[in-house]
């Protein structure tokens, strides 16, 4: 194993010999498709290397991704209140979607309807498996009706209720109509989520974000909304998240017309047509839910960041640019000057402890990128980072939209055809304000991906699975890795400080200003902590048995 001090002076060089060793390993079909995953960010001509994402993993392999079930429902619909979820298929598949990832909600008032307590399931079971279960589930979409009277149901097919064939879709059909009839104002609509349905979560948000889009947005046109208006798509009010970035707003004036789906309500959905700026958080997640609103309502959407201080003054500045308005950007002027001094102190406490330090960042589809930011704040180096189920553009940025090839699995996944609408298309600008805007150097539409904001000696590894994981560790030995719970353990145990990006384990909220000074707070707090150290596993101390993998070559 290297030493810590020759792995922080390395070379691309040593970057490739890394790379070429760990893919030895693998017997060399796999390797050469893992080659294509695990990049060098070596940028030639300005331009970050080709990476291959969203395909396939190689099955055998222990991959941090999850399912397309898990996508849809437990990180799209799960943060809404006020819609019973039910999932269709065995207890796990409901029981482990939920809530998982701490997001949390705020109920206006104890009348206000908050569903996200309970976990509701059809529990399969073999006799449903091998009988069908759609008695089971219409009987189910009854029995919450009859209990909780909510205002929309919304039901998860699981893996086995692909493989029987159930057709969920009828099932929901079936009982809205009849409950339609009876005078009962309910909204009942099914997900094909599979879990087998995509490659990873991604398919899922995508299946989820369709359904929405075509069954609730724009169903409520009397909505009034406020003189600077926003929608904030792709933030999920993890650790109370949404909250701070509300607060924030909110002090400047711009309210939150609806938020996917962080604390977010059924109605938010039905009246998102009538924001007048769509801003993206989570990009990967989300952002062909902007550019349907865009071609049917005329909404525009731009890319924010409320993770790190500078990126959520320069989102709100953006805001306020948009808008236009003195009076408005005074205000967020303010506001940041307001925060600023809170944010100062903390970094004048902790960088003298956090500088130098080193961090590795795997996550879904955005956060190893835009928690780069706030270790760049606390004077960190990303040593490596990657998603586990990110498309090309979430690397390389929508530069590389139109190269993106499209294979069978993303063929399975249904693309809307949406135009504009006959009576509630409106332009939010007109050709030439935004061209104006533009002109400004404001970017409408626009994502560089994650790989240009990374330097060029670090490595950028797609799909990163427990192997890899453990060798870049041992040869890196970095000071904080970030990921989810299923290498939490893992990590830990080879005396690596371990922090969860998914759920923030008990911590956050780590978005806006006062996130940040959590953020730097609790990474101060695992980098400095010598208890790491401490940590040696038994078989370490005593060493009696000594074994490695072996590969099946082909
Ligand atoms: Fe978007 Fe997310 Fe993420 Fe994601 Fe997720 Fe998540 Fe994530 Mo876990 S929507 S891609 S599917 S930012 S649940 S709130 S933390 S993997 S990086």
């Amino acid at each position: 194993m290297a030493t810590k001090d020759k792995l922080v002076n390395f070379t691309n060089r040593d970057l490739n010999d890394l790379k070429e060793e760990l893919l030895k390993k693998y017997p060399p079909k796999v390797a050469r498709k893992r080659a294509k995953q695990f990049m060098v960010n070596e940028a030639t001509d300005g331009n970050p290397p080709e990476i291959q994402a969203n395909v396939r993993t190689i099955p055998g392999i222990i991959t941090m991704r999850g399912c397309t079930y898990a996508g849809c429902k437990g990180v799209i619909l799960g943060p809404t209140r006020d819609i019973v979820n039910i999932t269709h298929g065995p207890i796990g598949c409901g029981f482990y979607s939920w809530l998982t990832r701490r997001n949390q909600t705020k109920p206006e008032s104890n009348d206000d309807w908050n569903f996200m307590p309970y976990a509701f399931s059809t529990d399969m079971s073999e006799h449903d498996i091998v009988f069908g279960g759609e008695k089971k589930l219409k009987q189910a979409i009854r029995e919450a009706y009859e209990i909780f009277k909510p205002k929309a149901i919304a039901i998860f097919a699981t893996c086995p209720v692909g493989l029987i064939g159930d057709d969920i879709h009828a099932a929901a059909r079936e009982v809205k109509q009849d409950l339609n009839d009876k005078g009962v104002d309910i909204n009942i609509f099914g997900f094909s989520c599979e879990g087998y349905k995509g490659v990873s979560q991604s398919a899922g948000h995508h299946i989820a974000n369709n359904q929405i889009f075509s069954h609730v947005v724009g169903l409520d046109d009397d909505a009034k909304p406020a003189k600077y208006s926003i929608n904030m798509l792709g933030e999920y009010n993890i650790g109370g998240d949404a909250f701070v970035i509300e607060e924030l707003l909110n002090r400047c004036g711009i309210e939150i017309n609806s938020t996917f789906s962080g604390n977010s309500t059924y109605d938010q959905f039905a009246r998102a047509h009538t924001a007048d700026l769509n801003c993206i958080m989570c990009h990967r997640s989300i952002n062909y839910v902007a550019e349907m609103m865009e071609t049917k309502f005329g909404i525009p959407w731009i890319k924010v960041n409320f993770l790190g201080v500078d990126s959520t003054a320069k989102s709100m500045r953006k805001i306020a640019q948009y808008f236009g308005d003195k009076e408005l950007i005074e205000k967020v002027e303010e506001v940041i000057a307001e925060e600023m001094p809170a944010v100062e102190m903390a970094l004048a406490d902790i960088k003298p402890r956090t500088e130098g330090k080193t961090a590795m960042l795997f996550v879904g589809g955005s956060r190893a990128h835009h928690y780069q930011d706030l270790f760049k704040e606390m004077g960190m180096r990303t040593l490596a980072a990657g998603y586990e189920f990110a498309h090309r553009d979430d690397y390389e940025g929508r530069r590389v939209l139109g190269d993106i090839k499209v294979d069978a699995d993303s063929r399975n996944i249904e693309e809307l055809e949406v135009e504009a609408c006959p009576t509630r298309f409106k332009p939010r600008k007109t050709e030439e304000e935004k061209a104006q805007l533009e002109a400004e150097g404001f970017e409408f539409k626009g994502y560089d991906g994650i790989m240009s904001d990374m330097s060029t000696d670090s490595l950028v590894i797609d799909d990163l699975n427990q192997y890899e994981a453990d060798e870049l560790v041992k040869r890196f030995r970095p000071d904080v890795f970030c990921a989810g719970i299923k290498e939490k353990f893992g990590i830990q145990k080879m005396g690596i400080p371990m922090k969860q990006l998914h759920s923030y384990d008990s911590g956050g909220p780590y978005a806006g200003f006062k996130g940040a000074v959590n953020f730097y707070k609790e990474i101060d707090r695992l980098v400095n902590s010598r208890v790491w150290s401490f940590m040696k596993a038994p078989w370490e101390k005593n060493p009696e048995l000594s074994a490695t993998f072996v590969w099946e070559n082909n």
